[in-house]
């Protein structure tokens, strides 16, 4: 039994008026279900379609048209390549649509971050694409989907959100795809940009920006997924005390064609990984300096590193840093190229 409070409305402006979102759905806790009410943890993913969410939020239909469709139905744990690309060609040929105004795309919440600033990167469209998922499943008390899809729908009906980039809408709080990450593993204020900041609120439903990101995304972005069934192996190597190149030579020999280390501190390499990273680097695997901290900025440091052609990985945490790395060697294997858009993006 969904908990969530249904009750009829009768639509405020004539269906041809409203503007018509198509909603995507994925899976995650937004979808979940548990033996109980009071069962925060431990329930099953994805066990509720789009359809169940959709009429357990009827308030939706005053502000959209909106139509559903089930890409997967997985727990964000486990998101793969192929139903990102999925994602992506399905949110390029809706957007193409002139009569699709934007997309809702509902998602777990663990890689969730992952999936936005991917399809950040690779939507073709200044229409506003939405990531939505919940803290809570939708069997609890005080589940927080509805309330979270409401606003999503809302947003991604907004005109204020045209341009913005992908969106992610959790907890009356609108996060821009690039800075946002999930900060805790239960709180339903889990999504925050940190130091770098929301780019607004919802206030009774209500849209309300702030600021815009400055980096370049979405239709402005170079990279082009269309035909790619699957992307370069990138690995994310994590450092810490006693670190040695181990794990860096198993990613090498498991064909990575690129590594992100998080280091410590400004992307600081421990000095029995180095020669690791060295000698990949030299094999012809791309490497990405980037931080295990959280916040601020991995810049140039150590001249050596520099010296070794070691990148630069910017204020995106590793597993952003893999993504746009990703991307990147889809396109080029020059170092210099693929700064520039560590720079750019
Ligand atoms: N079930 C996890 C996921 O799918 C957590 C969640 O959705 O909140 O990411």
């Amino acid at each position: 039994m969904v908990a969530w409070l249904t009750c009829s409305f009768s639509p405020a402006a004539s269906a041809e008026e409203l503007p018509a979102i198509e909603i995507l759905a994925t899976g995650g806790t937004i979808a979940g279900t548990a033996a109980s009410d009071t069962q925060m943890t431990g329930y099953k993913a994805g066990a509720l379609g789009i359809d169940t969410l959709l009429q357990a939020v009827p308030a939706i239909h005053d502000i959209a048209v909106v139509h559903g469709e089930q890409i997967a139905n997985t727990g964000s744990e486990s998101m793969t390549t192929d139903i990102w690309l999925k994602l992506a060609t399905r949110c390029n040929a809706l957007l193409a649509n002139p009569n699709i105004k934007g997309i809702v795309i509902t998602h777990g919440t663990d890689t969730l971050e992952e999936t936005a600033y991917f399809l950040n990167l690779v939507v073709k469209s200044d229409k506003p694409v939405v990531l939505v998922g919940a803290m809570r499943p939708a069997t609890a008390i005080s589940a927080d989907g509805p309330v979270n899809l409401l606003n999503a729908v809302k947003l991604a009906a907004s005109p204020k959100a045209v341009g913005k980039g992908v969106l992610v809408a959790l907890n009356d709080e609108i996060n821009g795809a690039r800075d946002v990450t999930k900060t805790s593993t239960e709180n339903v204020a889990t999504f925050k940009s940190p130091e770098l900041g929301l780019l607004g609120y919802f206030a009774n439903g209500e849209p309300y920006f702030y600021k815009e990101t400055t980096r370049c995304h979405t239709k402005h972005t170079e990279f082009d997924v269309s035909g790619l069934t699957e992307l370069p192996r990138v690995d994310i190597i994590y450092t810490h005390v006693n670190d040695d190149r181990h794990l860096i030579d198993a990613a090498v020999h498991q064909g990575a064609k690129g590594i992100v280390y998080a280091g410590s501190g400004m992307g600081s390499i421990h000095k029995d990984a180095e020669p690791g990273l060295i000698d990949a680097q030299k094999a012809g695997v791309v490497i990405v300096r980037s931080s295990r901290v959280g916040n601020g900025m991995v810049v140039a440091s150590s001249a050596e590193w520099t010296a070794e052609h070691f990148l630069n990985g910017d204020t995106l945490n590793p597993q952003k840093a893999r993504i746009l790395l990703q991307l990147a060697l889809t396109k080029t294997q020059d170092l210099d190229e693929i700064q520039r858009m560590f720079d750019t993006y």
